[in-house]
């Protein structure tokens, strides 16, 4: 819960930069302020006006810390709702560390992680859905990721919450008034029968949790590793995809020994790409760590490319890869070097991955690189072609209480359709409610506050 304390934190990088900002929040903002700064024209801070730059000096005692630009903002029209004083020192590690540090000698504390953020929505000036969306504003990954989070800054998710919520809550109402009164007297739903509304508040769900399925992967992007066995050309596929010679390429099998992690942002999806060890059974420890390696990033993967030499038959090595495929939920097999034999016959391999996407592709000539991008863009979005624009669901944490949500609705319409006791309908429906207050932070604890905040960086 919000403490009385006012919090102090420097709120861009430390490091050579024009401009580095100390930020205060809270009560004491100001009057701590005005014990380091001397304006140029004398008057405090607490009577300078608000919102408007003002010069002035930090001062350690009588020596010079900086010239700085202050301005302060006056609660409740500030980001946190209470008094803020924003110091613009000259960027760089010491200027900026010092006058920190006299902030915090003269009663500031250092703010939390995402602390500024967290008292803005304590203060009810932003929801909880709308502070998550500050975090993935600063850490968005392509143009899509950004444009979903800042329409989530705006509001747009928390608005369809909550008029799911106030329809719901008017059903929780219906409900509970026919247990306490005979149903004769009490006044029909507007809008059509209950089950019909709770039927058309379900669907909506589901088409958030459809938009969700796109949201999320906008927001965190797709983990992808390319595998094979050595010499099939993976390095050749992650260089054609990235359209530069990222990785070591050679005729020699084992050329690649390590991990190399790229990022690529296909069609405004972030793919995190791994190039990896030839998997074989393998000849020194080099090899051997290489090996397992691979193997591991095929565990954490979303997306799995497995690469194979489309001119020579598969071999034990690809079996054994085969095998450890078997349960990941995404593959796109790329049969490379097709330009060596354009009409192999890939269909006992596809025996073996069956409903597995097969591309021909040749890396050093660059064909059917257009079409793998197309199949990984279309494996990862399965088919749910959600345009960018369109986004609102993007925190694996909304689409949970979505869910929740979706089951405590049909579990109430269950309860009507059995003739249960209204009790049990209202329960559920209850449940619903609560799962999507969780969204907007109408139902919190201090330790999903926590966990929220503490993704964040500190001065935010
Ligand atoms: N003809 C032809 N050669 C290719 C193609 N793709 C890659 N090569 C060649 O195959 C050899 C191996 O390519 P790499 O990309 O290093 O293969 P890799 O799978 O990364 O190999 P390791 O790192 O050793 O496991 C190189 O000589 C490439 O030029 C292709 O599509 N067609
Ligand atoms: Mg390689």
């Amino acid at each position: 819960m919000i403490d009385n304390q006012t919090i102090c934190a420097v709120s861009t990088p430390l490091g050579h930069s024009g401009i580095g900002i100390v930020r205060l929040s809270g009560p004491q903002a100001v009057a701590i302020a005005d014990r380091l700064i001397t304006t140029s024209d004398g008057r405090p801070l607490a009577h300078q006006p608000d919102r408007r730059l003002v010069v002035g000096r930090v001062l350690d005692g009588v020596s010079l810390v900086d010239e700085v630009l202050v301005s302060v903002m006056r609660a409740p029209h500030s980001y946190t709702t209470e008094d803020v004083v924003e110091i613009n020192c000259h960027g760089g590690i010491i200027a900026v560390r010092r006058t920190l540090e006299l902030a915090l000698q003269n009663g500031a504390r250092l703010a939390e992680p995402g602390e500024f953020t967290r008292r803005a929505f304590l203060g009810g000036r932003i929801d909880l859905a709308q502070a998550e969306a500050v975090a993935d504003l600063i850490s968005a990954k392509t143009e899509a990721g950004l444009r979903a989070a800042a329409s989530q800054l705006r509001g747009k998710l928390s608005e369809r919450i909550l008029g799911l919520r106030n329809r719901l809550a008017d059903c929780l109402a219906h409900l509970e008034a026919t247990i306490d009164f005979p149903e004769d007297e009490v006044p029909q739903l507007e809008g059509g029968s209950l089950s019909a509304r709770l039927q058309q508040i379900k669907l909506e769900i589901e088409e958030l949790l459809q938009n969700a399925r796109g949201g999320v992967l906008y927001r965190d992007g797709v983990s992808t590793v390319i595998v094979g066995k050595p010499n099939v050309g993976k390095s050749s596929i992650l260089n054609a995809i990235l359209s530069e010679p990222r990785a070591i390429v050679t005729e020699e099998p084992g050329t690649t020994r390590d991990v190399i992690v790229e990022s690529v942002n296909l069609r405004g999806i972030a793919l995190r790409l791994c190039d990896t060890a030839g998997i074989r059974e393998p000849g020194c420890t080099i090899e051997r760590l290489g090996v397992e390696r691979s193997e591991q990033a095929i565990d954490e993967a979303d997306l799995v490319l497995f690469v194979i030499d489309s001119a020579n038959a598969p071999t034990a090595e690809d079996q054994r890869i085969i095998a450890k495929l078997r349960e990941k939920p995404h593959v796109i097999v790329v049969a490379n070097k097709a330009d060596l034999k354009p009409d192999a016959d890939l269909d006992p391999l596809g025996a073996h991955l069956p409903g597995r996407r097969i591309i021909r592709t040749s890396a050093t000539a660059g064909d059917g690189i257009e079409e793998l991008e197309q199949a990984i863009f279309d494996e990862v979005t399965e088919g749910a072609a959600i345009a960018p624009e369109e986004i609102l669901v993007t925190r694996l944490r909304h689409r949970a209480a979505l869910e929740t949500a979706r089951a405590g609705l049909e579990n109430a319409l269950r309860a009507q359709k059995d003739r249960l006791s209204v009790e049990f309908v209202a329960l559920d429906v209850r449940e619903a409610l609560d799962s999507l207050g969780e969204i907007v932070g109408a139902v919190v604890t201090d330790e999903l506050l926590d966990r929220i905040f503490g993704e964040f960086c500190i001065g935010k």
